[in-house]
């Protein structure tokens, strides 16, 4: 294992980075060779080299120097000017009513809890289409809560990037969502879940060659407000009913996506029914092996 994280700057270079939490040292990969991390994952999906040993080609072929990259990982909210979404996706899919604890919150929210039993007990997950890539927000940036929405909650999901039809990274997702307007009617899902600023993407891609195993990964969440931590929670993906692969297959059954395009994989952690997300709080989701995403929230 080589590479783990994969990181874009507002030019859209596109830096590797070698571990999460050891040295800042990275490599700016050559504009010759590859201009875009879509690119990357493309090359490496026709030259049959993992990502790992494409860069370390690429790194040797063009003598490319050791850089520093300590200002560009420097996870800390000052510092946000450095930082992009990791992937120009296309169009980004979510997935619903993945884990026990999601269904039984949108029971207890909605006047018509059956639809949510249905959809967990049946082969055929919840779908949905989330977001083009106006409406992706990166790592630092605002997160929206609607202004005709009373109660408002992030949603931390682990995502995936599929190119040639099949999973070649990982990255985290915020599922920004409102309850008040999900729980008026399902019919309102689009409403409830698709606006201004209503997910985040980041702070990384991670190659699956790199991810030990998606379906046993800690997640955790945690929203601050004031300084003061007003919500923590934390699952693991080793709770989904339905595994990344299975997700990846049925969203491309009878439906092409083109490549770089992410899906989220549904939420395992919601705040219990008091709580509603406020403007200015402060939202932070990890997961194990890919890294921290940090927003703040705004009213949109
Ligand atoms: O059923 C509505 C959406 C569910 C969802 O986004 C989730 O479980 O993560
Ligand atoms: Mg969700």
């Amino acid at each position: 294992m080589f590479y783990k994280q994969i990181l874009i700057d507002k030019q859209k270079r596109v830096f590797v980075h070698k571990k999460l939490d050891d040295s800042s040292f990275g490599y700016l990969l050559p504009k010759e060779s590859i201009s875009s991390t879509l690119d990357l994952f493309k090359f490496s999906t026709v030259s049959g080299f993992g990502v790992d040993d494409l860069t370390l080609k690429i790194i040797k072929d063009f003598s490319v120097p050791k850089l520093d990259l300590s200002k560009l990982l420097d996870f800390s909210s000052n510092n946000k000017e450095h930082q992009l979404i990791p992937i120009d996706s296309p169009e980004v899919w979510a997935f619903g009513v993945t884990y026990l604890d999601s269904m039984r919150e949108r029971q207890s929210e909605s006047g018509t809890p059956d639809v949510y039993a249905q959809v967990y007990n049946s082969d055929r997950p919840e779908a949905f289409f989330k977001a083009t890539k106006n409406r992706i927000q990166s790592n630092f940036d605002e997160v929206g809560i609607r202004g005709d929405s009373t109660w408002d909650v992030p949603e931390p999901e682990l995502a995936f990037m599929i190119i040639n039809k099949k999973i070649v990274a990982y990255t985290i997702g915020n599922d920004m969502s409102s309850r008040s307007i999900e729980g008026a009617n399902p019919l309102y899902l689009p409403q409830a879940k698709v606006y201004d600023k209503s997910l985040s993407i980041g702070p990384c891609l991670v190659p699956a060659e790199n991810i030990k195993d998606p379906q046993s990964l800690s997640v955790s969440l945690k929203i601050y407000r004031s300084d003061n931590i007003v919500f923590e929670g934390n699952t693991n993906t080793s709770r989904m009913k339905r595994n990344c692969e299975y997700l990846s297959e049925w969203l491309q059954r009878h439906n092409y996506v083109p490549d770089g395009t992410l899906v989220l994989t549904g939420t395992g952690i919601i705040p219990p029914t008091e709580f509603s997300l406020k403007e200015l709080d402060k939202i932070e989701i990890s997961i194990d092996d890919i890294g921290t995403l940090s927003n703040i929230v705004v009213k949109v």
